[in-house]
Formats: structure tokens, sequence, C-alpha cells
């Protein structure tokens, strides 16, 4: 992945305006209100150790970022922008969400435990919006309920949410304003605060998704939000396979994937080539004795869930959704059962009327994969993707786990397919030769 500098964008708004009494920040770190940082692409942009304040391991996030914070008065401080934003899906498709500071999801927030966080969130979306975040333990007039727990936050508006990081674990935020609309356009992020001790639930290696379904029709650009449960894109942080990060690990390294489900139902992670130990939900770090070994993981909706385990197994391991369907793209979704039906005479009398009539789907779906049949414009194939032996034939939710011996801490470059050793690739029998 790339390692590209964050896009700094002078921060000018009528609010911060009326905040500071001038229209631009200046870039100082004593300033007001911090100064907003944004991210122009879907590039993994791997967080720097912290360099000020107490120590932790930050977290790589899948085609994200970390937000930068700053320290004034004994405060970890970050601002967070919500707004309208392009985010690509994946090579090839580009959708306008709604998001924060550039991206959708947005920035994830770091921090540690026992520290207080102030948040500035100024709305530049056409509606009032708030946050709400998740699964932190908060005074009740800092969770974010638009109406319940504060006015809601007027476009223009900046407002500030102050608490104390009281334990440590896997959370995430995401507005309770016009729910429905802002989390079908992508409005979420991760938030993960570390432990006092770093010592403590130490892993080598830690990243972060979360889930978002969208309902984007071929060729379009915007996603429909008044839909209900038929969405057509599986997201992991807004974007499908073939475009999303591979999780690339050094050969024993401890390894710790955590993940959010904003989407309106339930997914089963799987893991190839390993098990492993649900450590964290949202709710906090599970005890030792309660744990227990699996290879599949539900998340429901509204959880989150983070599984660890010791890559200790080189290779090339899928990870992704176990529902079939939501490891596919947009379209076909509609299409009849064609397995066993012989087309041949229809077609060619069609063909004869339409030359580019071409039937799908009578001896299964993989042909899909492999024909990249023509598509509308901004469109990724339902099924998609090559490895190294032929068409992966996925979409959606679904990446690769790439363990390989002897990366450098901290490098999370593609490493490329694995090098199967002689004798450890399933083969085509041979009845001559065996
Ligand atoms: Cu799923």
């Amino acid at each position: 992945m790339d390692k590209i500098s964050m896009n700094r964008r002078q921060f000018v708004s009528a609010s911060a305006a009326t905040l500071i009494g001038a229209a631009v920040v200046p870039r100082t770190s004593q300033a007001a209100v911090p100064e907003a940082q944004f991210q122009s692409s879907a590039n993994m942009v791997v967080p720097p150790l912290p360099a000020d304040g107490p120590f932790y391991n930050p977290v790589v996030t899948l085609n994200g970022w970390s937000a930068p914070s700053r320290f004034k008065n004994g405060r970890r401080e970050f601002h967070l922008i919500a707004e309208p934003v392009e985010r690509q899906i994946a090579p090839g498709m580009m959708a306008n969400l709604w998001g924060y500071n550039g991206q959708s999801p947005g920035p994830t927030i770091e921090c540690v435990e026992g520290e207080t966080i102030r948040i500035y969130v100024t709305n530049k979306l056409p509606e009032h919006t708030t946050i709400h975040w998740h699964g932190i333990i908060l005074p009740s007039g800092m969770d974010g309920v638009g109406g319940l727990s504060q006015p809601q936050i007027k476009p223009g508006e900046t407002f500030v949410y102050e608490f104390e990081m009281n334990k440590s674990g896997t959370f995430m935020y995401h507005p309770h304003a016009d729910e429905m609309t802002q989390m079908a356009m992508g409005m979420m992020g991760f938030l993960v605060v570390h432990p006092k001790d770093p010592e403590q639930h130490k892993v080598d290696r830690d990243f972060v998704f979360l889930m978002a379904s969208y309902d984007i029709d071929p060729g379009m650009f915007t996603p429909k939000v008044n839909t209900m449960t038929d969405f057509n894109l599986w997201t992991w942080n807004s974007r499908v396979f073939p475009g999303i990060d591979h999780f690339v690990i050094k050969q024993g390294d401890r390894a710790r994937i955590r993940f959010g489900n904003l989407t309106m139902t339930n997914h089963p992670i799987h893991m190839h080539g390993y098990d492993f130990e649900v450590t964290c939900t949202d709710g906090g770090w599970v005890p030792e004795s309660a744990r227990w070994p699996e290879v599949t993981v539900d998340c429901a909706i509204g959880q989150m869930r983070a599984f660890e385990f010791v890559a200790d197994n080189p290779g090339d391991w899928a990870i992704h959704c176990h529902k079939a369907h939501h490891t596919m793209n947009a379209m076909g979704h509609d299409v009849p059962t064609m397995i066993g039906v012989d087309h041949r005479s229809i077609a060619r009398q069609i063909v004869d009327v339409v030359p580019e009539f071409m039937v799908m789907g009578e001896r299964g779906m993989a042909d899909m994969g492999v024909m990249e049949m023509p598509l509308p414009d901004n469109t990724i194939p339902m099924m998609t993707g090559w490895g190294q032996f032929g068409p992966i034939e996925m979409g959606g939710m679904f990446s690769v786990v790439k363990v390989r011996e002897g990366l450098k801490d901290r490098d999370y470059s593609d490493p490329g397919w694995y090098v199967h050793p002689k004798g450890t690739v399933a083969y085509k029998f041979d009845s001559e030769n065996s």
C-alpha cells in the first residue's frame, strides 16, 4: 500500500469564524479549534508511532487512516468535519458518500485509557447531524442522540464533545440524527481506546474495519437512502473486493483483527488457515477463561468483535463474510436460475436480431468471473479479481490474509502471491503419471 501523506486543507467555515473571530484557523497547535486534516484517497496510511503523549501501538485501518490529535490543557483533541465525500469503492467505481474529513469511513480515532478527549465536530452537510460514541461509557449529555441528549448540530455549526476514556477497547462512532440516511450514505468511523499499559493485550499487528452496505444502481454514483434491506454493495471500510487492502502479517506475529457492523444484517466473518479467539467485544475485553477457538464469528448489527491469532501458518488465506451474496458486487441479483437450462435454440434466434446477446448462467455463474462482460460505466463486476491460479470470482466482503516470513515490522506493503512449497498445491489427477 502506498504511504501517502495526508492532504492538509485550510479549514475555513462560518462556524470557525464565529468561534475564533477569524476566517482561517492559524496553523499553530494552540489555536482554539485544532486544525482538521483530510484524506483524499482510499490508500492505507500506516499511522506513525505516537510522537507525544503516552505510548500505544497504533491500529492499521484498511484503506484508511487515523486522525491526528493534539494535546491542549491536558486533553487529547480531535477535529471531525462531517461532509459530502467522494470515495473510491474499488478501482473503476467512485461513489458520492457522506463521511468525515474527506473519506468514508471517517478517520480512526485512537486514544489511551484514562485520557480526556475533546472532539470538535463541524457540520458541512446539507442537514443536521450528531455523533454517537458507540460503546463508550460517558455522561448522558455526550452520548450524541439528537433531541434526546443534545440539540442536533445544524449545517455550519461546530459542537464540542468531551469525556474521559475510562476503559480500553474497540468502539465506533456514527450519527444519531437521520440515521437511516446518514449511515446509508457512509457516515461512520472506528474508535480504539488503547490500554494505559502498552504491554496489556499487546499484539504485533492490529487491523480495523467497519462493515457498511450501500444500494447503488449500476452506473450510478449516489446510494439510494430509502433502501431498508435490499442493499447491493457489501463493504469493508466502504470498499469491495478486489479493492480491499490485504491483511499483511509477518509469520510469527500475534495479530488482531477488529471489526464493527453498521449494516442492516449480520455477517459471519470466516478466516481460513487458522483458528482464532474473540478477545474483545464492544463491551470490553473477554476474560481468557471465557474464550474459545473458532473459525467463524458472527457479527450482528451494531456489534463489534476483535479476534486474535498467532500467524504461524504462512500462505494466502481468504477472509470473508460467509453469506455468499455478500461476496458479490452489484448486478445480477434478479437473474433467474438458468443452471441446466439449454438456451441454444432460443439464443440462436435472439442473436439473429440482437447480435451482442449473451446467455448467462446456464452452467453456474462462474463464467461471470472470467468473461469480464461489458458493464455500465462506474460499475464493478459482480464476481471478479484474479489470483495466481485464475479468477477468484468474488466481490464485496472478501480479502486475503497474507502471512509471510521475514517481513519488516510495520511493513504492510503487498508481498505478492504466496510461493507454495513444492508438493503442497492441489493438483489435477493424471492416471498416466500417478
Ligand atoms: Cu455478510
